[in-house]
C-alpha cells in the first residue's frame, strides 16, 4: 500500500530547461505533486555522482524509498500513480515503449554533441538529419492516435516527446533543420497540443 510521506519528494536535476528531469518536473507539476526541485551545479553534482543509483540525473527521492534514476522509471511511477499513464496495462507499455524511443534517439543525438571538429560534427548531424531522424519520426507518427499519443488524455510519453523534441523544432541543435518532422503531421500536432496544455503553459509562465 503507498504511504503517503511526510515530507515532500525531491527531483534533482541540473538548472537547464530541456532534457530529462525537465520532463519529469512537468510531469509532477502536471500531477499536482508538491516537490523540491533541486537544480545542482557542476560541482554538486561531481560531489554526489558516485553515491547517486547509475551516475547519471534526473534522480528522484522520496521518505521511505530509494532514490529512484532513470527519466522513464520516474516517468511511470509519476504517470502510474497519478493518471498521466493508461490504466490498462498494455496500452501504458505501449506508452512506456515510446518513451524508450525517445532514449534511443538521444543516444544517438548526444554523442554527436561531444564531437569537437566543426565538419565531423556537421557530417554527424546530417547523417542523422537525412537517414535516422526521418526513419524514426515515421515510427512515432504511427504510434499517435492524436491529439496526443493514447488520444484525448495526457500522458508522460506526451511530456517526453515535447521537451525532446522542442528544441530540434526550435532549431537550436545546429544541422538539424527544423523541417525534418514536417512530414509527420501528427507528431507536430502533439507538440503544439501539448505546448497549449493548460497546466503546461502554467509551469513554463513561472
Ligand atoms: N538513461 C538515463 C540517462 C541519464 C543521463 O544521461 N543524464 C545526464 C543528464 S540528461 C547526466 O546526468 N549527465 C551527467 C553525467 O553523466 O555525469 C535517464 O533516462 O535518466
Amino acid at each position: 500500500m503507498y504511504v503517503c510521506p511526510m515530507t515532500q519528494p525531491t527531483l534533482t536535476y541540473f538548472d537547464i530547461p530541456t532534457s530529462r528531469g525537465e520532463e519529469c518536473r512537468l510531469a509532477l507539476f502536471i500531477a499536482g505533486v508538491p516537490f523540491t526541485d533541486e537544480r545542482l551545479n557542476r560541482a554538486q553534482w561531481e560531489e554526489r555522482k558516485a553515491s547517486s543509483p547509475y551516475g547519471a540525473l534526473p534522480v528522484f527521492t522520496s521518505e521511505g524509498r530509494p532514490p529512484l534514476a532513470q527519466s522513464n522509471a520516474i516517468l511511470r511511477m509519476v504517470g502510474s500513480e497519478h493518471g498521466l499513464l493508461p490504466s490498462d496495462p498494455w496500452e501504458s507499455a505501449r506508452h512506456e515503449a515510446l518513451m524508450c524511443s525517445v532514449e534511443e534517439m538521444r543516444a544517438r543525438l548526444g554523442p554527436t554533441g561531444r564531437i569537437k571538429d566543426p565538419a565531423e560534427k556537421k557530417l554527424a548531424r546530417e547523417a542523422l538529419a537525412t537517414g535516422y531522424f526521418p526513419e524514426w519520426g515515421g515510427q512515432i507518427e504511427k504510434q499517435i492516435t492524436g491529439p496526443y499519443v493514447g488520444g484525448a488524455a495526457l500522458s508522460v510519453a506526451d511530456l517526453k516527446l515535447f521537451v525532446a523534441l522542442t528544441p530540434i523544432l526550435k532549431g537550436s541543435i545546429d544541422h538539424l533543420p527544423p523541417g525534418i518532422f514536417k512530414p509527420f503531421s501528427k507528431l507536430l500536432a502533439l507538440v503544439e497540443a501539448v505546448k497549449a496544455h493548460p497546466a503546461v503553459v502554467k509551469w513554463y509562465a513561472r
